[in-house]
This record gives structure tokens, C-alpha cells and sequence, in this order.
């Protein structure tokens, strides 16, 4: 296989109907942008699209919710997550929006034409309908226990909990989440693609690379998780998998086909044709041509997206373009990462157990890079993985402060004070001591040879997207660099010793050079302010990795003796102990104040009555309370519940002194999973109320019915 003429790279369309967090983060963006950044200074023609996903019932039933309508919800969280992607410094070509004219024209394109070659099958069937909203209910309308994990919130399309799809009857105890009675099944007709049609060709496309007998793409270059899903599907029997709603809100079914009244596409069927939609956008914008990214063979489409999307983007989505029959490509790789935890938990959006990048970027103006660079650090390529704030801020003051700032801090400071910034000339036939492994003396050469060989490693990583893996070698530069620096202290030898120090810190230069093009993809900001003190061109990202690797494989230097550098400035600072326990703090708070907003108007999401049967609510009375060190939001609670004693820390400590406590009677969440807090294990929570002010208030039971009195 050729190399590809071009790229057109996609990141999964976030549904607008949230803010943006780190799971989505480090899952569908970061790793793209570092992978489009990276093609761009190696010279590609790259094109990178995503937009809002602005249809589904998630957002008709958030509407719904909050009395409002779901372009309203759709037009405020468009704008939030293309400005939080905007702030982090995710490289977008564009950002679109799926609630774009040209984007209905083109999944009404798509429909129509796959409509007449006969590319679905009609079948009605029996749909769940809402006797009281009146209305058929739609995949997300319904939740249920799932039956192959008996996770009671599992959705009518898909299990979020272990990843199944599932089609909404196979739910256990279905409900309505407009209404949350029990949905009765009406008949109703829709479009369904039969996917089980097309099982041998996406085996040999998905599993062997294979497309018209030909090797389209290196199977062994894609993800196993995510074949091994694949092959999972594949192996279970593909089903026809329906691809319009009785909706109201979404891409109409055209209107000139029989039976189309009332009906929309499945979210799923025009989301992804929004990669499409998007980069026609781009094109008519930048008056470019958009077909050769979408038609040409050349082209490599390489899709970045969660574990939850891998069956839409590797078997419905190919399935699609393949029917159209318009000569679309399909994908080249679709390396989809794992989940990110937050501290140990699951990511909630619902529970607030998130960190939200806006709120991030208040807490952290100016620290874009250091929430990438952790991002990359714990990026879930094979696995899930756990990001920690104590995590985030050792890697931000050991790696990046210590480490990476710290050698750059050193070359430009001792350049300034040594050739007032002028980069010096040297004499090639001295040798330095090194650090590599032969510990033998060796040449301000041979040393940027060694550099080739870790740049190299460093496409080769880049090109197969392991980023964590490509991170790590340029960590290992920067620790090569300070170890050049620890080896020869030139500090010592500028008097004795001065052409041996002109040797050392033309080649420290020479590294951080290099560095300030290598640490673009992952670092973007620290790239702009590291060329401004060489007094460097900026990074245009247009080729500058070829002529970096093509100057060290030629011998030549990266910067220039003679050329003057900037004033050194520390490209990181540590992070405080007290700003991470503030972070803790407000997660654990947060994760509490998920309640209804301050007004306690908008109620959460619907819960089911088996939610409630789980939790065990007894009666009690505080015996005893302390504050718990360090954490002043934070009190240390003795329970007595008649039949035993716990120990709850809670989050009252603003609204209560610890002295008057003792005799207060509370209700207890009595079988909440212990959890370690501020180093204390709490066995439990005490149920407050909070009222318009942000006072907490305890509720309590009937006065003396603290015995461990079951409440119900
Ligand atoms: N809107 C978001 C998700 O499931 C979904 C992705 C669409 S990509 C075409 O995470
Ligand atoms: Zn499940």
C-alpha cells in the first residue's frame, strides 16, 4: 500500500448537550490533535473535522426537562464545547454542527439514495409508546435493566455500562423517561438497514483489510480491543439494525417517500455522515475541494473515538458509505481508546463526578499544556485508566517542571549569561562527556545522531498512535538533555574550560530546538512560547519535523552558531498542594451538590423505583464531631445507630460548629459503599437539605425515632 496522499481525520461529534470533561477529552480529541499536529509538521495534507452532535433523544428529553426546546439546548452547548475545545487547543479545521442545512441535505441524500438501490429493508414492527406523553418512544426514551448486565439503567440502544447494543425489548422492566410509566408496544413501520447482509464484507474489510481484493488497510495496525469488539459482533450474528424514529426533533425522513410522516433518522445514521457534512462546510469555507477527502483512494480516513462508538464507526458506518455506491473511502484505522476514571469512580456526568474543562481552565488559566500532558500521560489506548489530581500535579511539578522546564531554563539562562544569547561557535574536534550508555567521550555530532534515533523512535510511535509511548521518548530527550548538562557542568568549567563549555551549549541548544518542534503536538502552547525565546520562527505546522529530521540526518545544526536567542522564561511552574486539595474538595463537594440547581427547580434525571428500594435510609443521632484536618469544608461525624456506631465525614462544616452537634438526630444513606475521604474511611451520608441561601439543614426523624429506625 502506498503512503496516503492525504488524511482526512474525524473526532467522535460530542452530543450539545453537556460541557465538555476530561474523559472526553483524553477518549476522541486529545489524541487526534497530537496526531494531526503531528502529520502537519511532517508535511501532510490533513484535513480535521468535527462538530456538534445535535440530534438524539438525549437532547429532546433534556428539553423536555428543562421546558425548553432542543435547539435551545443545542445552541447553548454547541457554543460551550467549541469554545472549551478552542481553549485547549484542539486544532479543528472545523468545528460544525449537525443542526446545519447542508448537514440534512446531505444525510437526506444519503437516505434517498440508499433508499432507491434498495439498500434497506421496511418492517414494522411493534414500537414502546407513551400512552400518557402520547408519543412513540424512541431507543433513548427507554430505560430498563440490561440483560446481559443487569445494570438497571441500561438505554433502549445501547448498555453504557458493558458496552452491548441492545434493541429496547430485550430490556428488563422498560420505562418511559418522558413519563416513566411502563411503555405499551404499538405498531409502527420503519427503515432498517440489514446489516447481516453485508457480515462477510465487513469481516474481510474490519478483520483481513481487504476491500475488492485488495489490501485496503493493515489490520495488525488496528487496536485489538477494537477488532477483538469487532469480531465479537461478527461472531454474535449481525441484525438489522433500525434507522429512523418516530421523532420530532432530528434529520427528516424525505418527505417525497411513502410513509415518511412523523418519521427522522436515527441519530446514528446522520451523525457520522456529519464527518461528511463537515467537510463541505470546510471546503465552501476555505474554497477547497471536498471530495478527494471523501472519493479519492488516496485518502486515508482515520476516525478518533470512544470504546462506546466502535460498533457505529466499524460496521454501520462503512455499511452506509459502501451502499451509497458513490465511491466514498472507508476507514484506514479507527483507534478508538478506552475509558478515563475520575479518582477510582466512573466518569458521572449525572453525579458531577467530572472535571470539566471550563471550570478546569478558571481554576488553571494558562495551564492548557499540563492538562494535555497528563491527558497523554494516562491516555487510555489499551485500557481504561485513572486520572487523580495528586496524578495531575506530579506530573506536572516532576515531569514537566523538573524535567523539561527545567533543562530549557538552564541552556538559555547560561547562553544569555555566557554569549549574551549569541548561540556559539565551537571547535568539533572536542570531545564532551555524554550520556550514553558507553559512557565514552563523544562529539557534538555523534550526540545529535543519537537525537535522530530518538526522534525517530518518536514518528514511529506518533504514526501508530501510541502517544503515550511517544511522549515518553521526548521526556527522555529533555532527561538526555539535563543529563548533557549534569556530565560536563559547564557552570564550572566557563572559566577553566571555555571551548569545551561552547561544545555543550551549542548542543543543548541544538536539543532544545529540536524540542521546540517535537513537543508541538502535545504541547501546542509550550511549542509557541518556547520559539519566541530562540527567537525562532513560530510553528506553522508545515513540514517542520522533515526539515528538523533531514537537518540531523545531513549533520546539520537546528539553530544556527551566531543567531541571538531570547530572555529564558520558566515554561512551567509547580502546582501548590492547596490548589489540588481545593480540586479534591470541590469534586467531592460537587459530587454532593449535584442536587437540583440552587433553586431546586430542574429535577435530576428520572430514577426508578428500584433506584430507591437499593438505598437503606435508617434514623440516628451525632454523639460525637471534630473537623477533619486540613479540609475546612469537612466535618468528622460519630453516628449512633442504635445497633451500631459509624464514622461519616460530611460536608457541613461552613453550616455547623462541631461543638453543638453531639445530639442532633439525622437520617443515614446507611449502605453507601465506604469511602476514603481526606484520609478518613466514611461509612455512609447524612441526608440535608440545602435552601436558596446554600445552607444545609439536617433532615431529621420524628423526634426520639433514632434507634436505626428504617426510613421508607
Ligand atoms: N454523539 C457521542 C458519543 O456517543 C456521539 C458520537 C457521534 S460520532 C459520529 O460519545
Ligand atoms: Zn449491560
Amino acid at each position: 500500500m502506498n503512503p496516503p496522499a492525504r488524511y482526512l481525520v474525524t473526532s467522535a461529534l460530542p452530543y450539545a448537550n453537556g460541557p465538555l470533561h476530561i474523559g472526553h477529552l483524553a477518549g476522541a480529541y486529545l489524541p487526534a490533535d497530537a496526531y494531526v499536529r503531528f502529520l502537519r509538521i511532517s508535511g501532510k495534507d490533513v484535513v480535521y473535522v468535527c462538530g456538534s452532535d445535535e440530534h438524539g433523544a438525549a437532547i429532546s428529553i433534556k428539553a423536555l426537562k428543562e421546558g425548553t426546546t432542543p435547539q435551545a439546548i443545542v445552541d447553548k452547548y454547541h457554543v460551550l464545547l467549541r469554545d472549551a475545545f478552542q481553549d485547549m487547543g484542539i486544532s479543528f479545521d472545523i468545528y460544525h454542527r449537525t443542526s446545519e442545512q447542508i448537514h440534512h441535505e446531505t444525510s437526506q441524500d444519503f437516505f434517498r439514495t440508499l433508499y432507491k438501490n434498495d439498500s434497506f429493508v421496511e418492517l414494522e414492527n411493534e414500537q414502546y409508546y407513551d400512552e400518557e406523553a402520547q408519543q412513540f418512544l424512541a431507543d433513548r426514551y427507554i430505560i430498563g435493566t440490561c440483560p446481559n448486565c443487569q445494570h438497571p439503567d441500561a438505554y433502549g440502544d445501547q448498555c453504557e455500562n458493558c458496552g452491548s447494543t441492545l434493541s429496547p425489548t430485550e430490556l428488563i422492566n422498560p420505562r418511559s423517561t418522558i413519563s416513566g410509566s411502563t411503555p405499551t408496544l404499538r405498531k409502527t413501520k420503519h427503515w432498517y438497514l440489514p446489516l447481516e447482509d453485508h457480515e462477510d464484507w465487513l469481516r474481510t474489510f474490519i478483520l483481513d483489510g481487504v476491500l475488492d481484493g485488495d489490501q485496503h488497510h493493515a489490520p495488525d495496525e488496528w487496536k485489538k480491543h477494537v477488532l477483538g469488539q469487532c469480531k465479537s459482533w461478527l461472531d454474535a450474528g449481525l441484525q438489522p439494525r433500525a434507522i429512523t424514529r418516530d421523532l420530532t426533533w432530528g434529520v427528516d425522513v424525505p418527505q417525497e417517500i411513502d410513509g415518511s410522516e412523523g418519521k427522522k433518522l436515527y441519530v446514528w445514521m446522520d451523525a457520522p455522515i456529519g464527518y461528511i457534512s463537515a467537510t463541505k462546510a470546510w471546503a465552501a469555507e476555505k474554497g477547497r475541494d471536498w471530495e478527494p477527502y471523501w472519493k479519492d483512494e488516496e485518502t486515508a480516513l482515520i476516525h478518533f473515538i470512544g470504546k462506546d462508538n466502535i460498533v457505529f464507526h466499524c460496521l454501520i458506518f462503512p455499511v452506509l458509505l459502501k451502499s451509497y455506491a458513490g465511491g466514498y473511502v472507508l476507514p484506514h484505522n479507527v483507534p478508538a481508546n478506552q475509558f478515563v476514571n475520575l479518582e477510582g469512580q466512573k466518569v458521572s456526568t449525572s453525579r458531577g463526578w467530572a472535571v470539566w474543562i471550563h471550570e478546569y481552565l478558571q481554576d488553571f488559566p494558562e495551564r492548557q499544556d499540563e492538562l494535555r500532558y497528563y491527558g497523554y500521560k494516562i491516555m487510555p489506548e489499551q485500557r481504561d485508566s485513572d486520572f487523580t489530581w495528586k496524578g495531575f500535579q506530579e506530573a506536572t511539578n516532576n515531569e514537566l517542571v523538573n524535567n523539561l522546564a527545567n533543562f530549557i531554563h538552564r541552556v538559555l539562562v547560561l547562553s544569555n549569561k555566557y554569549y549574551n544569547g549569541v548561540v556559539p561557535v565551537f571547535d568539533e574536534s572536542i570531545s564532551i562527556n555524554a550520556p550514553q550508555e558507553s559512557g565514552l567521550p563523544t562529539w557534538h555530532d555523534s550526540e545529535l545522531l543519537d537525537l535522530f534515533d530518538k526522534l525517530h523512535e518518536y514518528r514511529q510511535y506518533m504514526k501508530s498512535f501510541d502517544f503515550r509511548n511517544a511522549l515518553k521518548v521526548l521526556m527522555d530527550v529533555s532527561s538526555t538533555g539535563n543529563q548533557l548538562l549534569q556530565l560536563n557542568e559547564p557552570w564550572k568549567m566557563e572559566k577553566t574550560d571555555p571551548d569545551t563549555v561552547k561544545v555543550v551549549m551549542n548542543l543543548g541548544l541544538q536539543y532544545v530546538t529540536a524540542l521546540s518542534v517535537v513537543i508541538r503536538p502535545f504541547l501546542p502552547f509550550a511549542s509557541g512560547r518556547l520559539r519566541t525565546m530562540l527567537n525562532l520562527p513560530a510553528i506553522r505546522e508545515d513540514g517542520e519535523f522533515v526539515d528538523l529530521m533531514d537537518a540531523l540526518s545531513e549533520g546539520k545544526h537546528l539553530i544556527a552558531g551566531g543567531h541571538k536567542i531570547g530572555k529564558a522564561k520558566h515554561l512551567f511552574t509547580k502546582i501548590k498542594d492547596e490548589e489540588i486539595e481545593a480540586q479534591v474538595n470541590k469534586l467531592q463537594g460537587d459530587e454532593k451538590e449535584v442536587a437540583p440547581d440552587k433553586n431546586g427547580v430542574s429535577l435530576k434525571d428520572t430514577a426508578n423505583f428500584d433506584d430507591f428500594t437499593k438505598l437503606d435510609l435508617r434514623t440516628g443521632t451525632i454523639v460525637h464531631a471534630e473537623k477533619v484536618e486540613n479540609a475546612d469544608k469537612l466535618l468528622k461525624l460519630t453516628v449512633d445507630l442504635g445497633f451500631e456506631k459509624r464514622t461519616v465525614v460530611s460536608g457541613i462544616a461552613k453550616s455547623y460548629e462541631p461543638e453543638g452537634l453531639p445530639g442532633q438526630e439525622i437520617v443515614l444513606v446507611a449502605n453507601l459503599a465506604p469511602r476514603k475521604i481526606r484520609g478518613v474511611m466514611s461509612q455512609g451520608m447524612i441526608l440535608m437539605a440545602e435552601n436558596e441561601e446554600g445552607k444545609l439543614g439536617f433532615v431529621s426523624p420524628p423526634k426520639g425515632w433514632t434507634k436505626g429506625d428504617i426510613v421508607r
